[in-house]
């Protein structure tokens, strides 16, 4: 047992909405779609961590390669003695390259959905940085939660990495902005965000070669089978993810490759072959849209560091 580990915590919102409500609600309307957060349980975070191995997928590379180039600046911008807190922690693979650069940090406080699966991935970072406080939280970010105060005035510096944020459609991402400035209580935030570029390598990165997207894609109904029991056929489905230049975003669908139906919670869903299955938006910034999105949020954008092809960028944000 590592000391400096705190028990696991789970903390709900009054809104908390379940797999199944959001999945007969998401299937019953016209368009029928499935909440692209359902995809982060134990097998699909791991899909995920494969995802951002991919040569393919240069996202979580080129974040990786800014946070360490500029870890001492963004450790002096987030200040002696703050509390990290890491929203959708993920693997916690990006937060070891702060942590080494960080100073005297009070605590690190990951929030993930995923209860077993954050549960391991903390064990290693207990171990490997024994004087440091962590309290990870299960929780879901995308609604209002209180994260329980450490004793004594606390800067919090929030961190958003891996551009989540462009899973929120414009509207919803300026809420969850501004719903983390006050999370944050008067804290900054550091947040990355991929940038609109050529399609076809914005194509090719929800689309690999090796397939792992569209099995990511399709655990949705694998999922959907083991916890609800439903009947779905994921080879009956086909990962179909364009780019829609227009709106700076690609969109992710499972299309169906028949006419079939699907028993869900004693219902019976009809899919028409050919009907699509809306599952992810992907939405991509500029740098300036991104900075103005912020700052309406109500944040001070500051700070930004982008590599030389401009794929991604990270940023930091002062809260006004
Ligand atoms: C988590 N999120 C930022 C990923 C993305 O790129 O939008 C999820 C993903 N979907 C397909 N590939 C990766």
């Amino acid at each position: 047992m590592d000391t400096n580990l705190a028990r696991l915590q789970t903390i709900t919102s009054p809104e908390q909405d379940r797999f199944a409500d959001s999945l007969l609600n998401g299937l019953r309307k016209t368009s029928k779609e499935i909440a692209c957060k359902y995809f982060y349980d134990e097998a699909g975070s791991r899909l995920f961590d494969a995802i951002c191995d991919l040569p393919e997928y240069y996202q979580t590379r080129t974040e990786m390669t800014l946070l360490a180039r500029h870890a001492v600046e963004i450790a002096a911008l987030m200040g002696d003695g703050a509390e990290i807190v890491e929203f959708g922690a993920g693997s916690l693979r990006k937060i070891r390259v702060l942590l080494d650069a960080a100073q005297n940090p009070r605590a690190y406080t990951p929030l993930d959905i995923s209860g077993d699966y954050l549960r391991n991935v903390v064990r290693s970072l207990a171990a490997d940085y024994p004087a440091l406080t962590l309290r990870p939280l299960v929780g879901d970010f995308t609604l209002p939660l209180e994260i329980p105060a450490l004793p004594g005035p606390v800067r919090r510096a929030g961190f958003f990495p891996g551009s989540t944020i462009g899973n929120f459609k414009p509207d919803a991402a300026m809420a969850l902005l501004r719903r983390m400035r006050s999370t944050l209580n008067g804290g900054g935030l550091l947040i990355g965000v991929d940038l609109v570029k050529d399609p076809a390598r914005l194509h090719a990165a929800y689309n690999d070669a090796a397939g792992i997207t569209a099995l990511f894609n399709k655990n949705l109904l694998i999922r959907a089978n083991r916890e609800l029991g439903a009947d779905f056929d994921p080879e009956g489905f086909a990962h179909y993810a364009p780019y829609n230049a227009a709106a700076h975003r690609i969109e992710m669908y499972l299309v169906s490759l028949k006419r079939q139906s699907v028993n869900l919670c004693g219902q019976r869903f009809e899919f028409a072959q050919g009907e699509p299955v809306h599952t992810e938006d992907s939405h991509k910034y500029t740098i300036e849209s991104f900075r103005e999105m912020a700052a309406r949020a109500g944040f001070s954008p500051r700070a930004v560091w982008t590599d030389q092809d401009r794929l991604f960028s990270v940023h930091w944000l002062e809260s006004r």
